[in-house]
């Protein structure tokens, strides 16, 4: 036949793997081991083209593991906490475990049927007790470790789902998940101390960058914020205690005309006077009303409340006002700035609306005519002619005067060089049902009590969809029977903690679960763990980029520093995916513009689908599917599978003897391909492989025929090349050409390197016009290297006899013309 059914080989080949299971890792190997990971899925609806892009892609790198001889562990499994399943079921008022466990079988069996190289036997979900058993279980380790405590703090508060929110979900203003805006609530709530970390966590970003996208490693840095200055504290009129503020530019201390401090901060409220208190609490409960995307826009006007005392200038002696302002923070630094108008735009604009006193410190470029300047510059006014200070750092540079300032105020007990991180403790309690449960119990006599170990895992009660409709408090804490307990210590009445954990908590280790599913001692085997871990690539989403990967390697660092593991980072190498967009737009409902995986896989097949996305480009580019053309795809796998037909030599002929020019190609391209799958060039490896079937069918209709064993060779190894991209039509050819299934376990096909080596030319070196050398050379030899090649040859350095080389006329890579 001259074309296969690509439907058909579905239908034969999925019963077949999942009888051989070539795919199961054996943790006992004495191969070298590989973890090839990627990210797991959240259970919402069917698979998607985006899911179908990031595991074609994944898939290539198991794969071709697998074929170089690795054991390798490639597993899968469901993120199946979160909102949308408790939406769902409020919605069809429904318990959240049936929209849940509906979606995680349909998109089981669409990765199965998409044949992606899964390790099935590993597969987990997030919501099961026998996993989140041990989320809770590491979250009293954590608590154990002073690593996971309770605080009140004013925290982000998504109106719309009734929850709050960690810094992290709050983007530009608006809940990650919903889009509501986002206001603030004084709450008490659960926090990770993820601070602890901070410089950890930053320093071995160097480490990663050889091998982590550019991208995501400055996100991270980014997201930590590191930044260098100092503390310095400011006497205040009739107070013991004086206002210490965080700068990055203490050399503008001589600029500094007034403090301002956060308005919804402790601080303030202490700070303000009796006069000035009905002006500063009218002002503060403007404030709360708004979201934090008023707050935070640039371009508002500046507004505050003079809270009526002065501070002293440590430097100068002088008395500056102190006001309550927004637009300073309250969970950064410490909540209190020194205003410099002079350095800092939003400082220009207040001192500028409250007519307070503006003093440049850093003299400005000839020519500048802008606000606040925080460029280069030596120091000006500091101190200002005829004012008396026991510092003078005029004319120094910024970081000289930095460093000469830190010194002054170190010597008066005035401040010290501080580094501040912009990084929180990371906020894991939600006011929701689908969720872990936070195994601890509040008890009036003995406190915080966390529930007993054995008694792990602490489950969620059966609550449907009216009784998790967002109230402000957690679902939990009106299920009257499972809330209300007995305190394990004293045995009197308590209650239970009520909130849920932050779903980024269950995928903080899931990884570490893949390498011991079934442990029961422990999260995991310490010992397994240390076998598989790092997970040598993590392909997915770059909107992980932040959140995911900065929390699950904080969680690797504590499980290394309880001694639990080896490794300090998860992830050794990464990979992101674009986005498979339509149309040159996103795709949308809205738009119009979705394309359906499911409909795309029935008309051309899983193969065509899997190679028009490896093949579309580069793995970090987005894929416009407008622009793609499946269809193609499909020809190009039936022109493959047509050769493995073609071949007419026994299984098992050697190749040896065989058309040597078509030898030379296939071991080009087994040897490049190795090298363009390790540099995630997959669509040049694809490229390559085409070009293999063009060569191949040429040999084939017109060269050395079909019954020459170098055919056969290259039509072996075009099934295993194809085997990582396409695994029907490989195993169909594989069959063809007369091996068992299955080829995903063929094996990488063996080059042998004297295939690779060039062919060589000749080069002949005249002296006065006669031949004096002859050089072996290779074709692409350049004019540089052939001429120091034919200067420096015996025969010729004889011939010249020391005569005076007058000209050399080099035509590479065949001639050499030297004039004396
Ligand atoms: C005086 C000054 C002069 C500043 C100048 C800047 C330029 P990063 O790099 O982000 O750490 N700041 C400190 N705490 C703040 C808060 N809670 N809310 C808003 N702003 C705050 O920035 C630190 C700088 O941001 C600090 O240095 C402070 O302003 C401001 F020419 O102090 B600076």
């Amino acid at each position: 036949p001259a074309t296969y059914d690509v439907r058909a080989a579905q239908d034969k080949w999925l019963p077949v793997w999942d009888e051989l299971q070539p795919f199961r890792a054996d943790d006992d190997s004495p191969r070298e081991k590989k973890y090839a990971l990627t990210m797991f899925p959240y259970p919402s609806g069917d698979l998607h083209m985006g899911h179908a892009e990031v595991t074609a892609l994944h898939d290539v790198i198991a794969r071709y593991w697998w074929q170089r001889g690795y054991e390798v562990l490639n597993p899968m499994g469901w993120d199946s906490f979160g909102l949308p399943a408790e939406n769902a079921a409020i919605r069809n008022n429904e318990h959240p475990a049936t929209y849940t466990y509906a979606n995680i079988e349909t998109q089981y069996e669409s990765f199965k049927r998409y044949g992606i190289s899964f390790d099935w036997s590993r597969r987990l979900h997030t919501s099961d007790p026998e996993y989140y058993r041990w989320t809770q279980w590491l979250f009293l380790k954590f608590r154990e470790r002073g690593l996971a405590y309770r605080k009140n703090s004013p925290v982000n508060w998504c109106p719309n789902d009734q929850t709050v929110l960690a810094n992290e979900q709050v983007v530009d203003g608006r809940c990650e998940r919903c889009g509501h805006e986002v206001t603030k609530r004084e709450l008490t709530q659960w926090y990770f101390k993820i601070t602890e970390y901070a410089q950890e966590l930053l320093d071995e970003l160097d480490n990663l960058e050889a091998t982590w996208p550019a991208r995501v490693v400055a996100a991270q840095r980014n997201w930590i914020g590191r930044s260098e200055g100092a503390h310095v504290s400011f006497a205040i009129e009739g107070r013991d205690e004086p206002v210490t503020v965080y700068t990055t530019r203490p050399d503008t201390i001589f600029g500094t005309t007034f403090l301002v401090v956060a308005v919804d901060s402790p601080l303030a409220a202490e700070l303000v006077t009796d006069g000035q208190r009905a002006a500063f609490e009218a002002y503060r409960e403007e404030i709360r009303k708004e979201t934090e995307i008023e707050r935070l826009s640039a371009d508002r006007p500046k507004t505050g409340v003079d809270l009526g005392v002065t501070a002293t200038n440590p430097v100068t002696g002088r008395q500056i006002p102190v006001w309550a302002t927004d637009y300073v923070l309250a969970d950064y630094g410490t909540g209190a700035v020194m205003g410099v108008p002079g350095g800092d735009q939003r400082d220009w604009e207040f001192a500028t609306a409250m007519g307070l006193e503006i003093i440049r410190t850093t003299q400005t470029p000839e020519g500048f005519d802008g606000e606040a300047f925080h460029g280069e510059g030596p120091a000006i006014n500091s101190p200002a002619a005829g004012v008396d200070a026991l510092l003078d750092i005029n004319g120094l540079p910024v970081a000289e005067a930095k460093r000469a300032t830190i010194d002054f105020l170190e010597r008066q007990g005035a401040g010290q060089g501080a580094v501040n991180f912009r990084l929180r403790d990371w906020l894991l309690s939600r006011q929701r049902y689908w969720g872990v449960p936070i195994p601890v119990i509040h008890c009036e006599k003995d406190g915080e009590v966390a529930v007993p170990y054995d008694q792990l895992p602490l489950e969620l009660p059966e609550l449907r969809g009216a009784d998790l409709k967002p109230k402000g408090v957690s679902p939990l804490a009106a299920a009257e029977e499972w809330v209300n307990v007995e305190c394990p210590t004293c045995g009197g009445p308590a209650k239970r903690d009520s909130d849920t954990m932050d779903t980024f908590v269950d995928s903080s280790w899931y990884f570490l679960r893949y390498c011991s599913p079934t442990y029961t001692d422990g999260p995991f085997d310490p010992a397994l763990a240390n076998a598989w871990m790092p997970a040598d690539i993590y392909v997915g989403g770059v909107e992980h980029a932040v959140l995911h990967l900065l929390y699950a390697r904080f969680f690797t660092k504590v499980l290394r520093d309880m001694g639990m593991l080896e490794v300090g980072e998860p992830f050794a190498g990464q990979l992101n995916q674009g986005f498979v967009i339509n149309r040159g737009k996103k795709m949308s409902k809205s738009l119009g513009n979705g394309v359906s995986l499911g409909d795309q896989l029935a008309e051309f097949g899983v193969d065509a689908v899997r190679l028009t996305l490896v093949f579309a480009g580069p793995p970090e580019d987005d894929i416009d599917w407008a622009d793609m053309s499946p269809a193609g795809s499909l020809r190009f796998i039936q022109r493959a599978w047509r050769l493995s037909g073609d071949v007419t030599s026994a299984v098992g002929t050697s190749p040896q003897g065989g058309d040597v020019a078509l030898r030379r190609i296939t071991a080009r391209t087994v040897h490049d391909a190795a090298e363009l799958v390790e540099a995630y060039r997959f669509n040049v490896m694809v490229a390559k492989v085409m070009e293999l079937v063009n060569a191949t069918r040429k040999a084939v209709d017109s060269g050395c025929g079909p019954d020459d064993p170098a055919v056969r060779e290259a039509a072996e190894a075009v099934a295993i090349l194809l085997s990582l991209v396409a695994p029907y039509t490989a195993e169909e050819m594989w069959e063809r050409l007369g091996h068992q299934p299955t080829v995903a376990r063929a094996g990488w096909p063996e080059v042998d390197p004297a295939l690779l080596v060039e062919e060589s030319v000749v080069a002949v070196v005249q002296i006065q016009g006669k031949v004096k050398a002859r050089l072996d050379v290779a074709p692409d030899i350049s004019e540089a290297d052939l001429e120091q090649l034919a200067l420096t040859h015996a025969d010729v350095v004889r011939a010249i006899d020391g005569r005076e080389v007058r000209k050399v006329i080099v035509r590479a890579p065949k001639l050499v013309n030297v004039v004396v």
